[in-house]
Order: C-alpha cells, then structure tokens, then sequence
C-alpha cells in the first residue's frame, strides 16, 4: 500500500514545496550580533514534519519570514525522528515543535496554530 502512496506523496510534496517557495515572505534581516541571539535561543527547538503536510508549510513559511534557523526533523523519512516524536511527543502527527527549555524540561507543541501563537509570542516582529 505504501509504495502505492509514494509517488503520490511524491508528487503532492513538490506541490506543496513549490507553493511554499512562491508565496513563503521575505526573511527578515538582522545585524549579524542581533541574528547569533536569535539563533542561541532557537537552537533549542526542533520542527517534527512531513515535507508535503500543509499545516508544516504555514509553520515553515512563519520561520522563514522570521528568519528563525530551527531544525526540521521529517519524522516520515527518518525512523529514528519519527519513533521519538510518537515515543515521547505521545502522538503521530505533524507539525510539532519540541521545545527544550533551560532547566531540561521538554515540552511537545502541536497544532500548527498553537506553534504559530507560540513564534509570534516568542519572536515578535
Ligand atoms: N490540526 C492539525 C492537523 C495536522 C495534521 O493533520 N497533520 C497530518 C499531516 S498533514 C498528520 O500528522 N497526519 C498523521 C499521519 O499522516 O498519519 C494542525 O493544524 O497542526
């Protein structure tokens, strides 16, 4: 059945990419000072995702109008991101912000929406 689904995943994938491309807004810039802050404070988090899910593309697009370098984990092509996001997140299902903070508690965000309230609360433009 899934090699049934892969090229239309595929296919919807570059879809979404595309689309993502053409209407994702410009980065904000930065002094270089300014932007190694910002980056400090995103290296805690991490972005669980499927390439061709557009509830990650509206999260996607929102990071890169804000110019925040957060890593993407495609929990669909590799296992490992995958397992841990079902394993300790508790559901399957993109996107998902893991947000580490500074005293080592782990918060898992979901819902594109939330994740989004929560970018815009923590990195006003
Ligand atoms: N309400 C959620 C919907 C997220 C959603 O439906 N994600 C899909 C991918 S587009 C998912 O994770 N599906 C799980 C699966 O494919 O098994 C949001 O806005 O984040």
């Amino acid at each position: 059945m899934s090699s049934i689904l892969e090229p239309l995943r595929w296919l919807i994938g570059r879809g979404v990419l595309g689309y993502e491309k053409l209407t994702r807004p410009e980065p904000v810039e930065r002094q270089p000072g300014e932007q190694a802050i910002i980056d400090a404070r995103t290296a805690s988090l991490a972005l669980y995702e499927f390439r061709s899910c557009p509830f990650c593309m509206m999260v996607r697009k929102v990071l890169h109008g804000k110019n925040l370098n957060i890593e993407k984990r495609d929990a669909r092509r590799n296992r490992a991101w995958g397992e841990e996001l079902k394993s300790e997140g508790g559901k399957w299902q993109v996107p998902c912000l893991k947000i580490t903070h500074s005293d080592g508690r782990v918060t898992w965000l979901y819902e594109s929406k939330d994740i989004i309230n929560y970018l815009n609360e923590e990195f006003p433009d």
